[in-house]
């Protein structure tokens, strides 16, 4: 069985090592997103990539949830020392990373490209594409004005309510070589418990990804990010309840009218599934502890095909 799953950064490459416990590394393709990209001490980042990279790879850090294990921040120290910009913190193993990339997107080196050259020497066996190539950047609407959005989640710790979200470049940004024909070639599609206006959204906001979603001839299963309404981490209970009008099954469906069957929704919020319409809701354990966890929970979403 082949799968792709769409995935944003920390909760999304949770996910994703379930997905890539439950089938083989070779029937699944994730297709992470871009929006939170951003240069910082001239290098670029890609946050959402690395996460899924590093939990992929079996190096990411599990505390933390985002960066690697094991990591140290020595050149960050003297970053600060020298009064460069600290805000957003990179680890002196993650910088390898921001390094190797960058010199690639220098030399002219597509995104989806450099990202394969990483994963290989990193052993990640599925494949991980970009959403795209181009530059879709999110921006985040406040009362304060407009941010980019690492200012908004990372500077700001996406205290600032949100009024409404911005996909910059989205109107012209084309899907990274190879994500509709894993799409086209998919037995079934995954959008992962990630955030569905920041991390998810972008992904759709690329206008063949959503056609291709909208014109799916298989299944396409959600994984609700929230639990009894609340976010296990993050501002997206807040987001759902300003932008959708409510935390309910129900309003994380509507996040995706259209593109989603069924949507997996957790023990808690198994006598919450008023309103869901066509969408068959698929009750499980969704809090991801542990490998086993995150396994099970796959193994729920991916369910939703007969074997
Ligand atoms: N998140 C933070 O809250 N603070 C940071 O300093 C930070 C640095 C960082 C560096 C590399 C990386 O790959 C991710 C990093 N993140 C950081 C996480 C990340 O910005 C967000 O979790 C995602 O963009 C949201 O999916």
């Amino acid at each position: 069985m082949n799968v792709v799953v769409f995935s944003g950064g920390v909760g999304g490459a949770r996910f994703v090592q379930g997905v890539a416990r439950a089938l083989a590394p070779e029937a699944v393709t994730v297709v992470g997103n871009v929006g939170d990209d951003l240069e910082v001490l001239g290098l670029h980042v890609s946050p959402d990539l690395d996460s899924i990279m590093y939990a992929l790879a079996g190096v990411n850090d599990e505390e933390r949830g985002w960066g690697r294990a094991g990591e140290t921040w020595r050149v960050l120290e003297s970053v600060a020392e020298l009064g460069g910009e600290t805000w957003f913190r990179l680890g002196d193993l993650d910088l390898g990373v921001h390094l190797v990339r960058t010199q690639a997107l220098r030399a002219g080196t597509p995104l989806s490209a450099a990202t394969a050259g990483l994963c290989a020497a990193l052993g990640v066996e599925p494949c991980l594409l970009p959403a795209t190539d181009d530059a879709v950047r999110t921006w985040i609407a406040t009362a304060e004005g407009e941010l980019s959005f690492q200012e908004w989640f990372v500077a700001r710790g996406h205290r600032d309510e949100v009024d409404g979200v911005r996909f910059a470049g989205a109107g012209s940004a084309a899907p990274a070589p190879g994500v509709l024909d894993a799409i086209a070639t998919a037995d079934l599609l995954l959008l992962a418990p990630s955030n569905p206006y920041v991390s998810i959204a972008p992904i759709l906001a690329v206008r063949a990804i959503r056609d291709a979603l909208t014109a799916r001839a298989v299944p396409c299963v959600a994984v609700s990010p929230l639990i009894a309404g609340r976010a296990v981490k993050g501002p997206a209970d807040r987001m759902l309840a300003r932008l959708a009008g409510g935390t309910r099954p129900a309003h994380v469906a509507a996040c995706y009218e259209g593109l989603i069957d069924a949507l997996v929704v957790d023990e808690a919020d198994a006598s919450d599934l008023d309103g869901l319409g066509e969408v068959r809701p698929i009750i499980a354990r969704t809090l991801m502890v542990d490998l086993d966890a995150r396994r099970r929970l796959a193994e729920a979403a991916l369910g939703a095909v007969p074997a």
